[in-house]
């Protein structure tokens, strides 16, 4: 048992969970903004919980390649009325995936039981916000920023300069009084990264869990999955399932999907073939 609490709720993480992606932003890439509205909203999230979701991540930032910033009081009206109504109407933990001090802020208010950034509080006044909320932190690895971050990403060697950051941030972290038991990393899956920067941190993934913290995985539809395999964002579920079902097996245990069902079903099978050897 590996027992995290996550807000008023909390999930063994040794086990696999879905964290099911709920965009809240008009121009997300993949799923084209159709979740835009409150109703939308909770409609999907009924499903993805039905499916067998952990978790719901809310995020109202496009942080796809390219995408240009929102403002702080755009993305505070875009996510804090969904948690709210999620945290009103169903039993789960809501993920608040932002970089923004005030979004924190007021996720956390409303319930919210995990900070999910992709800037690994990088951005000003998020540090001191999260420290403040008690709630566990996702850090992720990014180069560079969306606008330009996929134009010529470059690493000495991919998996230490990642884990270096890492764990740089860990101890800046620390320094604020974050408990280490607080936080889970997650290496950023296309974010400043080439394919093959991509293929070595899953394929090294063991080497962060030798960190001795929980991993959280994002692979779902990215632009890896369909450079492998050719396909458009509609057709990589399998590919991104055979991504996800790698990064278990080397102890990755929080895999954020568009799919739900598929993943906690392959999922199932995975984590309970591992406990029958
Ligand atoms: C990730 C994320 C990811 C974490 C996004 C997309 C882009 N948060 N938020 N990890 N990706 N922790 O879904 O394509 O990989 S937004």
């Amino acid at each position: 048992m590996s027992v995290m609490p996550f807000g008023d709720k909390s999930l063994d993480l040794s086990l696999p969970h879905v964290m099911g992606i709920l965009n809240v932003t008009p121009d997300s890439f993949s799923d084209g903004g159709s979740f835009n509205s409150l109703d939308n909203a909770l409609q999907q999230t009924e499903k993805m919980l039905q499916e067998g979701a952990s978790l719901i991540d809310v995020g109202g930032e496009s942080t796809r390649p390219g995408a240009s910033p929102v403002s702080t009081q755009q993305e505070l009206d875009r996510v804090l009325p969904v948690i709210e109504a999620i945290k009103k109407r169903f039993d789960t933990i809501v993920s608040v995936d932002t970089s923004t001090a005030e979004v924190i802020r007021g996720a956390a208010a409303l319930g919210a039981g995990l900070i999910n950034d992709v800037r690994a509080l990088e951005r000003e006044g998020a540090l001191l916000a999260a420290s403040e909320t008690e709630l566990p932190i996702c850090l992720m690895h990014m180069q560079g920023n969306p606008e330009s971050m996929q134009n010529s990403p470059s690493y000495q060697s991919v998996v230490d300069d990642v884990s270096g950051y890492l764990l740089s941030r860990v101890a800046v972290c620390e320094k604020l009084g974050i408990a280490k038991s607080r936080l889970l990393l997650d290496v950023g899956i296309g974010f400043g990264k080439s394919l093959e920067h991509n293929l070595t941190l899953i394929n090294q993934m063991g080497r962060f869990k030798e960190l001795g913290f929980h991993l959280l995985t994002g692979v779902s539809r990215k632009t890896m999955i369909g450079d492998v395999l050719n396909l458009p964002v509609s057709d990589r579920l399998f590919g991104t399932m055979g991504a996800n079902a790698s990064a278990y097996k080397s102890g990755s245990r929080l895999f954020r999907v568009h799919d739900v069902k598929p993943h906690v079903e392959m999922l199932a099978l995975m984590s309970r073939i591992e406990r029958e050897i």
